[in-house]
């Protein structure tokens, strides 16, 4: 029989696959076409070979075997240890790929681990921050008074290995892209339930209709105001909702006004942090849709509270006549008491009937008190924060220690015209500033007299907006907190997650927060040197 020589029937696979019976039919298939040969022998699987015994090998076959050369067997030999070897790489080169995969997907797991956790730590900062806020507005020098700055820490603020920063507000920021670090004065801003239609329309960005919505969604009829919405708007929206016709329980509740926008509410300050970021002054570039004029106008929310008020149960009623007597003779002594208390038509003490009575002239407000009582500013100061001329609780005026000029602008007396005047006056005076009188002198005495019902110099509820970081500066959160400390301990009434509104710490902390990193890895024992920025 004469096999053809191909390379595959030269081994002895082909060979020992075929009986007496079959090899034949190959020789007769291999003349017929040598070609055809490798078909028939195509099918028959190795394990058919090892079943064939030595003993149904035909001689001429054995004879071929045996004297096939090593030559023509080693090729073959070496071929199968080839793939054997690529075979092997391959399994080892799946191994080496699942190792990495796995390796860095542990590496993200571990990560992001980490990042939780430093979540978690900032957190526990913020927590940790309104203790301390709490501790700072109990202990505050002049009572209902917004903490002066050098009193507290109020930046960077360690706790274990995370830190916090209490973002706020100030006409002391020179920069309008540095966030301004402190508390926030609640009763620096207007109370949308208490302020008049005229004193809204005077806001930024305000218009008459929305202005008029406002007044039409807190007040208790459903009698549209000029430009207003009751519920036949709210009725034809989809969702269709009802005109809630009574006050507003937050800020966040102007979403709900018909006429709100985005860039109304916000304004150019989406992050709601009082600092020019980058994205706010780029134009259409990235959100928001600025008017790219370097300059922070932000939207109405960042003047408006639901929360200011003034809590009067302790204090001496001006117009109580011998609670006001005892006080300012407390203070004064019985003669300039008795000066004092003649202006009001109060008979001297020694004509004054025991118990009270006598006709005495009722004042609506202290600022009023302190004009008809002739007090100089000192005076004023001395019995300022006993003092009041209602006893029950006050909402919505307005600190114009603390307010911003916008905020200002919009009180009766004071207007747009005066308001920068105002804010003029006050910078730089820290010792006048401990009443409400300054502002006789600030704007005049009719002026003052108009603004002095919705004005004070007092304030009890404050805002911490806490920014936090975990260790390695990462897991940043934000949380903003509304303390009420007209009652003592101060409580917590509102809180809200900004996290979601992104970095808002400005770029200065970043870069120096970078910086950091980049020396602690040179050396691992250095601190933080963000204590520098405030
Ligand atoms: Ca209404
Ligand atoms: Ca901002
Ligand atoms: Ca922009
Ligand atoms: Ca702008």
């Amino acid at each position: 029989m004469n096999l053809p020589r191909s390379p595959r029937l030269s081994c002895n696979y082909p060979v020992a696959i075929l009986g007496d019976g079959e090899a034949d039919r190959v020789g007769q298939a291999s003349r017929l076409s040598p070609n055809s040969l490798p078909a028939v022998t195509k099918g028959w699987p190795p394990h058919k070979a090892r079943n064939c015994g030595p003993e149904r090998i035909s001689k001429d076959v054995r004879d071929r075997r045996d004297a096939c050369p090593t030559a023509s067997a080693r090729p073959n030999a070496k071929r199968e240890r080839g793939s054997v070897l690529i075979i092997v790489l391959w399994i080892a080169f799946g191994l080496v790929t699942l190792a990495l995969y796995f390796a860095n997907s542990m590496g993200m797991e571990l990560r992001a681990a980490d990042n939780r956790v430093a979540g978690l730590e900032a957190e526990q900062a913020i927590d940790g921050a309104i203790r301390y806020v709490s501790k700072v507005i109990t202990n505050v020098v002049t009572p209902g008074t917004l903490p002066d700055i050098e009193s507290y820490q109020r930046s960077d603020v360690p706790v274990g290995e995370a830190s916090f920063w209490f973002i706020g507000r100030s006409d002391e920021q020179t920069s309008s892209e540095q966030v301004y670090f402190g508390l926030v004065d609640e009763a620096s801003k207007l109370n949308l339930n208490t302020a008049t239609l005229a004193m809204l329309q005077l806001l930024p960005r305000m218009t008459p209709e929305l202005a008029a919505a406002i007044i039409d969604w807190r007040d208790s009829n459903s009698d549209v105001t000029t430009g207003g919405a009751e519920d036949e708007i709210y009725q034809r929206l989809s969702p269709a909702y009802r005109c809630k016709n009574a006050p507003f329980d937050s800020v966040d509740e102007l979403r709900l006004i018909h006429g709100t926008t985005a860039e109304t509410l916000f304004g150019d300050d989406p992050n709601r942090n009082g600092a020019l970021d980058p994205n706010e002054n780029d134009g259409d570039y990235s959100p928001p849709n600025d008017d790219r004029n370097a300059r922070l106008d932000p939207g109405i929310t960042e003047y408006l509270t639901v929360w200011s008020r003034e809590s009067n149960v302790s204090r001496t009623n001006v117009n109580t006549q011998t609670n006001l007597a005892s006080l300012l003779l407390d203070k004064f002594g019985a003669e300039r008491a008795n000066q004092i208390l003649a202006r009001f038509g109060t008979p001297p003490s020694t004509n004054r009937p025991p118990g009270g009575g006598g006709t005495t002239r009722q004042v609506g407000n202290l600022i009023e008190f302190f004009v008809v009582g002739q007090l100089t500013q000192d005076e004023f100061a001395q019995i300022y924060s006993d003092i009041t001329a209602t006893n029950t609780t006050v909402l919505g005026l307005v600190n114009i220690n603390t307010a911003s000029e916008a905020v200002l602008a919009c009180i009766p007396g004071i207007g747009t015209d005066k308001a920068s005047t105002v804010v003029a006056y006050r910078q730089g005076k820290t010792t006048q500033l401990n009443s409400v009188a300054w502002l006789v002198e600030a704007v005049g005495q009719e002026a003052a007299l108009q603004a002095a019902p919705y004005v004070t110099a007092r304030s009890s509820v404050f805002t911490a907006d806490v920014a936090a970081l975990g260790h390695h500066d990462r897991g940043y959160r934000r949380i903003r907190h509304i303390i009420d400390n007209a009652e003592s301990p101060p409580r917590v009434v509102y809180r809200q997650d900004l996290s979601h509104l992104g970095w808002a710490l400005g770029r200065d902390v970043r870069e120096q927060l970078e910086l950091d990193r980049d020396q602690r890895a040179i050396n691992p024992n250095r601190g933080s040197s963000l204590t520098r920025i405030r």
